[in-house]
């Protein structure tokens, strides 16, 4: 059973500027994988169109390093996810579906801005993480944006982050394009107390591990699009943070977390969302080629890979499409 063809973009987001690892800004080479990824997409009937990987030494125009700020790197991250945002537009406007390859999960600030500036309708987020990444720049004790793209997104928080006063100037260019009604997270597991309280307060839906314990995932995901997307009218937005898996199936990654989603949980969130017709844009962040073994990275770099391929369709029931071993080209 082969899906039907259609056109993809890919949009490699080699960042690493949200958090303080070196690594992530690997990411997408590592998934690349030296063109295993792209002839495997190509092998499921799907036409690709490459947009290369964004760079933060390819930004002209980056403001110079601010002394007072609540965001490290903001400097970066203003002209960064400005520059991603008009990517990922210009591949929603050329192809079916964009795949983004992270980079740490503050480019979600520029790749959901650019699919939420290209929808009519409300843009639907599904967030599959450990972590809720919803601190605000004024709540954070790290001050790594990868830990606050859901606040800076969301029209609720506008009335708690004041750009001038928090040093965010570069990102001022920035509108709030999503509501919080608009998000559903799945996989919770590590969220902090201020952020247990934002969630709680503003009503956000939220399927954390117990939740999926409880129900289990595939009746997560159907209730998660349900209620975000009644009418499925909207384009599905789905973002994955690896280590939404427990650390057994993404070892590599920043911030891995125990007790989390399985490789064939996460398959199945991206095949369910992909047979709606919605989804539009899936992007993996937070891998990170410089954490662990060459066996971690390799195990890492399969799960994102069968991700996406799931997101594009593939059906377990048929053509075996991994023939990554013996390529090794981190
Ligand atoms: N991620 N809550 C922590 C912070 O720094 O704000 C961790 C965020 C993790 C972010 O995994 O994408
Ligand atoms: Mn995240
Ligand atoms: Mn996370
Ligand atoms: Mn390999």
């Amino acid at each position: 059973m082969e899906p039907s063809p259609m056109t993809v973009g890919i949009i490699g987001a080699a960042f690493r500027g949200g958090q303080r690892r070196v690594g992530t800004d690997h990411g997408p080479h590592a998934i690349r994988h030296g063109g295993f990824l792209e002839a495997a997409i190509r092998a499921l009937g799907h036409e690709i169109k490459d947009y290369g990987d964004l760079r933060v030494e390819d930004l002209q125009n980056i403001q110079p390093k601010l002394a007072k700020t609540r965001i490290n790197n903001v400097h970066i991250i203003g002209s960064y996810m400005k520059e991603m945002s008009q990517r990922v537009q210009q591949s929603l406007r050329e192809n079916k579906l964009t795949i983004v390859l992270g980079g740490d999960h503050s480019i979600a600030v520029g790749t959901v801005h650019g699919h939420a500036t290209t929808v009519v309708d409300d843009l639907a987020v599904v967030y599959v993480d450990a972590h809720a990444d919803i601190n605000t720049p004024m709540t954070s004790h790290t001050g790594n944006a990868h830990g606050m793209p859901v606040s800076l997104l969301c029209g609720e928080f506008r009335k708690y982050i004041d750009f001038q006063l928090d040093g965010l100037e570069p990102l001022a260019w920035l509108e709030p394009v999503i509501s919080c009604k608009d998000l559903a997270y799945i996989g919770l597991r590590d969220v902090e107390p201020w952020e247990r309280v934002a969630l709680n307060h503003l009503g956000i839906l939220e399927y954390n591990m117990q939740s999926i314990d409880d129900i289990g995932v595939k009746e997560v995901i159907r209730q998660a699009l349900m209620r975000i997307n009644p009418e499925l009218r909207s384009h599905i937005h789905l973002s994955i943070d690896v280590d939404a898996m427990c650390p057994e199936f993404a070892p590599s990654t920043g911030l891995p977390v125990a007790g989390g989603l399985t490789l064939r949980e996460v398959i199945q969130i991206a095949e369910v969302t992909a047979a709606t017709g919605r989804l539009r844009l899936i992007e993996i962040v937070e891998l990170n080629p410089k954490v662990g073994s060459s066996d971690d990275v390799h195990k890492t770099v399969e799960a994102a890979q069968a991700i996406i391929l799931a997101a594009c369709g593939h059906y377990r029931g048929g053509l075996y499409l991994n023939s990554t071993y013996g390529v090794d080209d981190y």
